[in-house]
């Protein structure tokens, strides 16, 4: 197959908060395996992530904490690049939309957006009434604001519900105009807001409708070679467009982020909109990258602007309305860029502790499982395994605390685990430690080759579908089916009276194991290294090319010592 060009983005955490499992699992894990992939059937793929450091989300952060915003970014941005580095998720460039030494890029290739935008007339400008924080001096986005719901029920009563939030109501799940809200407090000072007069730019996205439609549409069996979009992405995007795309305000009254680039008095001391310059830290860190590899930083258009190259983000599931239906139209409205190939979002995780109910990870509970905290304990790869095997891809999933220690026992420890220590152990006991003669081979050798390769291509398609889960689950089908073979061929017995006849059992083992190794690597790439290691076979830097899954080992090749792959863990 032809080498393809892929740029594969991670929705860009919000640099106000540790990393949990429910982040890994939905926008990270997912995207670095689908990129170790890419890289081991010989495509060329950048891999682009960095914070999202605008907005009101880390102010209010750095308020809490009373520190300055930019040290409270600053930090959360490195603790989470050491947590993605100790899980393995290795991004080329993990940037950051107001870290030093990126954000002079982010604000210009952001602005220079904007302005594309604003002057082919796609912005509408307007005086609205907002609510005022007068205590803390400033306008109050939907979420900080909380009061008593205005809408009626279907029998015509009040909904009356009282903690109802800016945006919409928990209660009887109606959308909210923060104006109309009864007896309305700030969340941040817990004073009564005022409404007073202010002017935005509003992205005029029903200009969109007739080219999203047919975009998204074509989504559902898309050509040359790229994965069919997820229903859930598709029958919520398409059915935004059915309701009609309201006009978006995409500047905000604020004192952190991108200032809007207008000659306007209205414009002075506004900011652009967070979800507008968010999915440019894309572009500005792809520019970054380019610059920092020693080529010029307008080499982004190599990744972003040349029809070859495939852009694929991966997300988490509230994401979608930004990366489906917004961040296309304003790539279309600008004009110059690609549109998505892929878009891919996961749903959410709920965690489920022993002996309790399943419950959704909330940071304010203190119901969450940290990365920082599970790396001080554990290995990387059996919560790579883990969490590829209940991924949420087409619905909400569980981390339940027991069903991850009788994992890693039973499918990690005793299928996979066990399989490749067997094997190589006793290639080392009996051969010394080099793959033995491939003799003749049996219909049952005949038949396990064959399934190596069968599987080997339903790994394939999977991955090709983003269909991680199942791709993951085909891969312990064969080492399951590797257990299975030794125990039907018992080697042990036929080393008393058929030495060749071991060897030609042990040779078809070894040619499994590397099979394995190579096709587990973009799940499990620490575990994949190791065998790599026992198997003592070249890496292409950390790749194992994908085809050398099914090329064997030669008789006389020299293995190296076995390693311990998966620890056995009780609670
Ligand atoms: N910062 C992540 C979130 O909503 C958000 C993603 C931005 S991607 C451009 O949790
Ligand atoms: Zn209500």
């Amino acid at each position: 197959m032809a080498k393809r060009r892929y740029l594969v983005t991670s929705g860009l955490p919000y640099s106000n908060g540790r990393l949990h499992v429910g982040h890994v699992a939905g926008a990270y894990l997912p995207a670095d395996t689908f990129v170790r992939y890419l890289r081991a059937r010989g495509d060329e793929a950048l891999f682009v992530c960095g914070s999202d450091d605008n907005g009101v989300a880390s102010l209010i952060s750095a308020r809490k904490e009373g520190i300055p915003v930019e040290e409270l970014t600053a930090k959360y941005n490195a603790r989470q690049a050491k947590d993605f580095e100790g899980l393995g998720i290795r991004f080329d460039i993990f940037g950051g939309t107001h870290q030093p030494g990126f954000t002079d890029l982010h604000n210009r290739l952001s602005q220079e957006m904007f302005k594309t935008i604003h002057d082919k007339g796609y912005f509408t400008k307007k005086t609205t009434k907002q609510l005022y924080d007068v205590e803390a001096g400033q306008f109050l986005p939907d979420r900080y604001v909380k009061g008593t719901c205005y809408h009626k029920l279907p029998d015509g009563s009040d909904c009356g519900y009282n903690e109802a939030y800016g945006d919409q109501c928990e209660s009887c799940g109606h959308a909210i105009d923060p104006i109309g809200l009864i007896d309305p407090l700030s969340t941040i000072t817990g004073t009564k807001p005022e409404p007073r007069e202010t002017t935005h730019w509003y992205l005029r996205l029903e200009a969109f409708e007739k080219r999203l439609l047919p975009w998204l549409e074509g989504k559902r069996r898309p050509s040359d070679g790229d994965p069919a979009w997820r229903e859930t992405v598709l029958n919520f995007t398409l059915g935004q467009i059915k309701q009609g795309l309201p006009e978006r305000a995409m500047t905000r009254d604020l004192d952190w982020g991108v200032p809007v680039p207008l000659d306007d008095p209205d414009a002075a001391g506004k900011m652009l909109y967070v979800w507008f310059d968010a999915p440019i830290g894309y572009v500005s860190f792809t520019a970054a990258h380019c610059e920092r590899t020693g080529s010029d930083w307008s080499e982004y258009r190599r990744w972003w602007k040349d029809p070859d190259c495939r852009l694929v983000h991966f997300i988490g599931e509230d994401n979608t309305v930004f990366h489906a239906l917004i961040w296309p139209a304003m790539l279309m409205a600008e004009g110059t860029y690609q549109l998505p190939r892929t878009v891919v979002a996961n749903s959410f995780l709920n965690i489920k502790l022993p002996g309790q109910e399943e419950q959704k990870i909330s940071k304010s509970r203190g119901m969450a499982i940290w990365v920082e905290e599970y790396l001080k304990n554990l290995e990387p790869d059996p919560l790579r395994y883990y969490l590829t095997a209940i991924s949420p891809e087409t619905s909400r999933t569980a981390f339940d605390i027991d069903d991850f220690i009788a994992r890693n026992n039973g499918e990690l420890l005793n299928a996979l685990g066990n399989f490749v220590n067997r094997t190589v152990t006793f290639t080392h006991k009996h051969f010394d430690g080099a793959v033995p003669d491939p003799g003749e081979r049996g219909p049952a050798d005949q038949e396990h080759l064959a399934f190596i390769a069968a599987q080997k291509e339903k790994i394939t398609a999977c991955l090709d579908a983003c269909r991680f889960k199942a791709a993951l689950s085909e891969l312990m089908i064969l080492a399951r089916a590797g257990n299975v073979y030794l125990d039907l061929k018992k080697p042990w017995a036929q080393r008393k009276e058929d030495m060749a006849a071991c060897g030609a059992t042990m040779n078809i083992g070894v040619q499994t194991v590397r099979a394995l190794a190579v096709l587990m690597a973009p799940f499990m790439p620490f575990s994949a290294a190791k065998i790599a290691g026992m198997l003592n076979i070249p890496t292409d830097g950390e790749i194992l090319p994908w085809d050398s899954s099914t090329s064997e080992l030669v008789a006389g090749h020299p293995l190296a010592e076995p390693e311990i792959l998966f620890r056995y863990r009780s609670i």
